[in-house]
């Protein structure tokens, strides 16, 4: 088998794909010319549990399309070499966001035979501080394939998104699509507002946000606008006031250029939740036992604390910011991590990308040595594998294509620091196993390659009685601790970690979407793209 990037390889850029069982390939163009012809040198790759080897073919560089022949006579899934392979793709990968958008009917001009009438427009209870008390709570975008809406979930694909955008605006020129495309504000910051304002609104008057907006249990597999069960406030957690202060001070930034009614609400919400964090100093979070819905437990807030406070730090130039970033930093937390429960990678990034001077340089150089760091240590992973994937077996985890993304993000952001091109290289290796060259053989976003999964576990693509999945969507990912009815042990027994997935909806353990699994394929396709 020869696994390729179904999508295609960037004209000028590297080429690889991996071959296994066997080690001839040829090359053909779509005329069925024969372009290259060789032999891979094949390893044992631990993740696939194969012979495998790596064929480069940096060489081929003529736009247009082609595919691979193994020695076996099997043909490789078709792809494109080209100028700007990743535009479509970019696109429907942010277009994204508007199908989870909540509380809004999503129409036809838009959302073409994916529109549905608004959902999830009634009030939600508030749970235990004051029972009586029901709020409006329109908006944000759902979680993932359920309808829930969680803070913290939101805030890192926002920080995904916000922090590429602040990175590479000219990524971001192009229209979404979207209602308020052409209103003169860039649409990746019409599209964050969407949860932006309604994570507005699950803030309490002293500044603590409360954790999650769901119903009691998971509803059935109904259209959104079906669900009618309640929707239910769980208590104020440190972690999401932590997220809101940090999310909100880094859109107050940004929003300010072109609207500023919103700026300043951003910026109070921020400041409010700064203040809640500082009363609060001991860690809070609870659980309630009669909600089943996700929980994003996180044992240790700290991280989150210290992106707060390097975001609060430069929308007030408060001193006592630093102080508690220099807390922090002795517990030794995480500073690289990028998902939403360590979120000290995405403080970090922040800090890294300051103007020189706004942060004492001894945390500047302690931060950006570590980035560098952790960028080594994963392309020295990346290296010794066929796949090049900066992953060992143990890393398959539930959402593992997040963590491959977010290795990616690592690898951009290491470019920038260092202006090392490897590190390009390696993060464009990351994406093309999530575009197909994997021991799956298959693309994990929805509508892009030959052989592109198909069935998420989302409830509006198995309610809505079309065949085809929305386009853009990215997939959980194989999942070595798969607890779910379509994928667990018994089923899948002695399938090697790279292929332990299923392309079925009832497998939410593999084969889910979120909102924080298309935004680090976000933030990867703006870096590689968007020019310096
Ligand atoms: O649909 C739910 C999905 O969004 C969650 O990620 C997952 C794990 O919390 O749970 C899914 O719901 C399942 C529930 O946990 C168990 N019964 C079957 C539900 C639907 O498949
Ligand atoms: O993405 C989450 C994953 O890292 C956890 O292992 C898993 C089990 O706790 O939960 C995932 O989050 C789910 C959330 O709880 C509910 N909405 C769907 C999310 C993706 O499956
Ligand atoms: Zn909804």
């Amino acid at each position: 088998m020869i696994a390729v990037n179904q999508v295609g390889y960037a004209a000028g850029s590297v080429k690889h794909a991996t071959i296994s069982g066997g080690r001839h390939y040829k090359l053909y163009n779509s005329k069925g010319e024969r372009i290259l012809e060789g032999d891979a040198q094949l390893i044992y790759d631990e993740n696939s549990a194969e012979e495998a080897g790596c064929i480069d073919f940096s060489e081929v560089d003529i736009p247009g399309k082609y595919y691979f022949v193994d020695e076996k006579g099997q043909r490789s899934c078709g792809f494109t070499i080209g100028k700007k392979v990743y535009a479509s793709l970019f696109k429907d990968a942010l277009r994204m966001y508007y199908f989870q958008r909540c509380g809004m009917a999503l129409e036809e001009k838009y959302a073409g035979r994916f529109a549905h009438k608004a959902c999830h427009c009634m009030n939600a209870r508030i749970l235990y501080s004051d029972p009586e008390r029901h709020v409006k709570l329109k908006g944000g975008w759902h979680d993932a394939g359920d309808y829930g809406r969680y803070v913290t979930a939101g805030a890192v694909a926002l920080a995904h998104l916000l922090y590429a955008y602040a990175l590479k605006p000219k990524a971001f020129k192009l229209s979404h699509d979207i209602p308020e495309s052409g209103n003169g504000i860039p649409d990746i910051l019409n599209e964050c507002a969407w949860e932006l304002d309604w994570m507005l609104k699950m803030q309490e008057k002293d500044g603590g946000v409360h954790h999650k907006a769901t119903s009691e249990s998971f509803v059935d597999f109904v259209m959104p606008e079906d669900d009618k069960l309640e929707p239910v406030v769980t208590p104020v957690s440190s972690l999401a006031t932590a997220d809101q202060a940090a999310i909100m001070a880094l859109a107050a930034r940004l929003y300010e250029q072109y609207d500023e009614k919103r700026a300043k609400a951003y910026k109070k919400s921020a400041l409010a939740a700064g203040k809640w964090l500082m009363n609060n100093r001991e860690f809070i979070f609870k659980n309630p036992s009669e909600i089943h819905t996700g929980t994003y437990e996180d044992m240790c807030d700290a991280d989150e604390r210290m992106w707060a406070a390097v975001e609060l730090y430069q929308l007030s130039g408060d001193e006592k910011w630093i102080w508690v970033i220099r807390q922090i930093l002795e517990l030794r937390i995480n500073t690289v991590a990028l998902g939403w429960a360590d979120v000290g990678g995405l403080a970090s990034m922040s800090l890294l990308m300051a103007k020189k001077g706004t942060f004492p340089q001894d945390l500047v150089d302690k931060l950006k040595g570590s980035w560098l760091e952790e960028a080594e240590r994963l392309r020295k992973i990346s290296a010794s594998n066929p796949y090049e994937l900066a992953f060992h077996p143990y890393n398959f985890n539930w959402g593992s294509n997040m963590q491959v993304l977010c290795n990616a993000m690592v690898f951009c952001f290491a470019n920038r620091l260092s202006g090392e091109d490897i590190y390009l290289e390696y993060a464009a290796s990351q994406l093309d196993y999530i575009l197909g060259r994997n021991a799956m053989d298959m693309s994990y976003v929805t509508g892009y390659g030959e052989k592109a999964f198909k069935d998420p576990h989302n409830r509006p693509t198995v309610a809505d009685g079309i065949d085809e999945p929305i386009p853009g969507y990215v997939s959980g990912g194989p999942n070595y601790r798969a607890c779910d009815t379509a994928a667990n042990p018994d089923i899948l027994k002695g399938r090697p970690p790279m292929k332990w997935f299923v392309d079925d909806w009832k497998s939410y353990s593999t084969n889910e979407i979120t909102i924080y699994w298309n935004s680090p394929l976000v933030y990867v396709l703006a870096y590689l793209t968007g020019g310096k």
